[in-house]
């Protein structure tokens, strides 16, 4: 089955009871059992409800899985891999991720005794040097959050497999319609789902996808006993916007390279940071591992003037400033401040997220009004 139709139809059956086309929302927290243990699958909705297996089953279709697991959160998602790892085992992680990652792993695993390492992936030998015994885990975004980064996953996955070390990719900003890890040879792929799998910025969901049965039920067993899971609801509204995932990505791919190419020319813009442009320094990598290069971009504006980036998001009509991403609508974002605060200024501003970066989420609407309300808001600095 091609993309497209695995959107709408990978690994779905109509309602069983009623021939109901759309699973139905099943608002119910417990099943009736004929005799203790007998029962017809469902015996807790922590532990599995209908609506909730119908949308893990989508998951694992688009992202050519076998398991998939939905959580409260992508941090949840997060949360239940670290789960995997005990005292003593280190991490090794990109330095540009998205602020509420590197929160958990620095302000709740470190307390745990997690070691977390955060490094440039660019030059695979700095990886290699802090791969040791202990080394249980590689966490990657690809694209970055925010400053679009391409990592080169099967290069990666290389080195991983010498050590027996599992990779972890967050296909957030790429989705299953760009770049598909496990066909690389990742381990997981994790999803912040209240991004481009929901859509419609109406729920907050995380995703796990995973091909190994043992790593699977490892992984089930931490999602029942730490009960970060999502309700039959939300999992209902990710579902109906995975049906038009394909559609989705294709207009946001469409008119982020529209946008991009307009913001690379602006006399007030000092960079684009988009991988589709000839000009971004993964974009190789980015055509080699991924269909198309997605409806995030970044850009500084010149002379890194905090004051200039405010005015422009303040001034932006049509995109919305807000934090979140992979709506249909566009947002704007201002990272040194808002999603990335939690990172030390130090350190964000070594991997590119100076006080002049501003994040566009590109939405679907006509790309003509998305480009005069960055005309008219960039007139103003
Ligand atoms: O917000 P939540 O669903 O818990 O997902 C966390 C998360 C994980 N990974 C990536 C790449 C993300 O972008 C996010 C959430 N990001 C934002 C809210 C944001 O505006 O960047």
């Amino acid at each position: 089955m091609k993309f497209n139709t695995k959107a709408i139809h990978g690994n779905q059956k109509h309602d069983p009871s009623t021939g109901a086309v759309m699973p139905p929302i099943y608002q119910t927290s417990t099943y009736a059992q004929k005799s203790p243990g007998q029962h017809k699958g469902f015996e807790y909705s922590r532990t599995g409800n209908p609506t909730r297996s119908a949308l893990e089953n989508a998951f694992a279709s688009l992202e050519n899985g076998k398991f998939g697991l939905a959580f409260g959160s992508g941090l949840a998602a997060i949360d239940a891999v670290m789960k995997l790892l005990k005292p003593g085992d280190e991490v090794i992680s990109t330095n540009d991720l998205y602020g509420g990652t590197y929160r958990l792993f620095t302000k709740i695993y470190e307390k745990f005794g997690i070691k977390f390492h955060f490094i440039g992936f660019r030059n695979t030998n700095t990886l290699s040097k802090l791969i040791n015994k202990k080394t249980k885990l590689i966490w990657i975004e690809t694209p970055t959050n925010p400053m679009l980064n391409i990592i080169d996953i099967e290069a990666v996955v290389k080195i991983a497999s010498q050590h027996k070390i599992l990779v972890a990719v967050d296909n957030t900003f790429a989705t299953p319609y760009l770049q598909l890890p496990l066909d690389m040879g990742a381990d997981i792929v994790m999803h912040s789902a209240t991004k481009y799998l929901g859509g419609h910025s109406d729920v907050v969901m995380g995703a796990l996808v995973v091909n190994d049965k043992d790593l699977s039920e490892k992984l089930y067993f931490i999602q029942n006993a730490s009960g970060a899971i999502c309700g039959p609801m939300d999992s209902f509204l990710v579902l109906r916007g995975l049906k038009t995932l394909h559609v989705r990505m294709q207009r946001h791919c469409e008119n982020a390279a529209i946008i991009a190419n307009y913001l690379e020319k602006h006399p007030k813009i000092e960079k684009v940071y988009w991988p589709g442009l000839k000009t971004h320094p993964n974009h190789k990598i980015a055509k080699k591992q991924m269909n198309d290069f997605g409806g995030m971009l970044s850009f500084s504006t010149k002379g890194n003037y905090k004051v200039d980036a405010m005015k422009v998001v303040e001034n932006l009509k049509i995109f919305t400033l807000a934090e979140s991403l992979g709506g249909v609508e566009s947002l704007c974002g201002h990272p040194a401040t808002m999603t990335h605060a939690s990172i030390p200024k130090e350190e964000r501003e070594k991997t590119g997220v100076t006080d002049s970066l501003i994040r566009l989420s590109v939405g679907i609407e006509d790309v003509s009004d998305l480009i005069d309300d960055l005309e008219q808001a960039l007139m103003i600095i």
